[in-house]
Order: C-alpha cells, then sequence, then structure tokens
C-alpha cells in the first residue's frame, strides 16, 4: 500500500505526464500543418511515448492499491514561431519533468517507499534518454539554421522515428 502523501503525487505526475502527451500531440499538428510530416510524426511518437509514461503510472497506482484520481488536463499551446521554438519548447519541458520525477523520488524516499523508489527509477533513466533526444534534434535544427535543403532533410530523418514501447524493447 502506498501512502497518501506518495499516491497524490502520483496522480499529479499522471496528469502531468497526460499533458506532456496532449503538448506533444499539439506540436505535431503544427508541424502538420506547416508540411512538416517528419516533424510532425516524431511529436506524435513523443506524445505516444508520453502516453506509456503515464499508463505505467497509473497501473503502478492500482497494483499497490491506491487509489487513481484522474484531473482535467491542461489546455496546451497550439501556435508556435518556428520549429526551433517549438524544440526550444520541448528541451524546457523535459528540464520541468524532470524535476518532477526528482521531486516525486524524493517523496518516495521521505516515505520510505523503497518499491516505488525502485519504480521511479525507470523514469529517472528514461528521462537521461529524453533530455538527450531532445537536445539532438534541437542542436541539428540549430545547424540547419534557415537552410531549406537541410530542413527538408532533417525533416526526412525525423519521419523514420517509430514507437516502441520499452516493455517491448
Ligand atoms: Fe517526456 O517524460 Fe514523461 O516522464
Amino acid at each position: 500500500m502506498i501512502s497518501k502523501k506518495l499516491n497524490d503525487a502520483l496522480n499529479g505526475q499522471i496528469n502531468a505526464e497526460l499533458f506532456s502527451s496532449y503538448l506533444y500531440l499539439s506540436m505535431s499538428a503544427w508541424f502538420s500543418n506547416k508540411s512538416l510530416s517528419g516533424f510532425a510524426n516524431w511529436m506524435r511518437v513523443q506524445a505516444q511515448e508520453e502516453l506509456f509514461h503515464a499508463m505505467k503510472m497509473f497501473d503502478y497506482v492500482n497494483e499497490r492499491g491506491g487509489k487513481i484520481v484522474l484531473a482535467a488536463i491542461e489546455k496546451p499551446q497550439n501556435k508556435w514561431d518556428s520549429p526551433l521554438a517549438v524544440l526550444e519548447q520541448v528541451a524546457q519541458h523535459e528540464e520541468h519533468v524532470t524535476k518532477l520525477i526528482n521531486d516525486l523520488v524524493n517523496c518516495a524516499l521521505d516515505e520510505r517507499d523503497h518499491a516505488s523508489n525502485i519504480f521511479l527509477q525507470w523514469y529517472v533513466t528514461e528521462q537521461v534518454e529524453e533530455e538527450a533526444s531532445v537536445s539532438d534534434v534541437l542542436n541539428k535544427l540549430k545547424l540547419v539554421g534557415k537552410d531549406s535543403a537541410g530542413m527538408f532533410a532533417m525533416d526526412m530523418e525525423m519521419a523514420k522515428r517509430v514507437f516502441t514501447p520499452p516493455a517491448a524493447e
């Protein structure tokens, strides 16, 4: 059984993961409208990953005999000035999520809930990977700058990303 404090914190994180999914889906739609279908695909896969993060936590709360309470998901932004502005926001958002995950780990440790601490380590590792992959895309986008041939090539590259549920890897 998990404590009420940790249960509430996990419910809050489920909401944050669902919001991340919603935000990236909104970004995917923005890229689609700009005819950058590769970037749209990359964002859509990102949204699927966030949904996976939410559901993994949802299952864990249930498994531990906790109570799932779903809250409203905030409306995501739907306009950006440029692809660079989108990716900069993704990078900032992932840094914010890393902080949320670290706070959750601290909460699990405060509650002396070792099983939850072990469970949350998956997210700690996942955030390292997420921040690295976003920063890679952001750096490439900065290199491309306003070069339309480079942008076209990068869009083709972004089209290759496919969602693979981590458990199946
Ligand atoms: Fe993008 O991060 Fe979830 O956890």
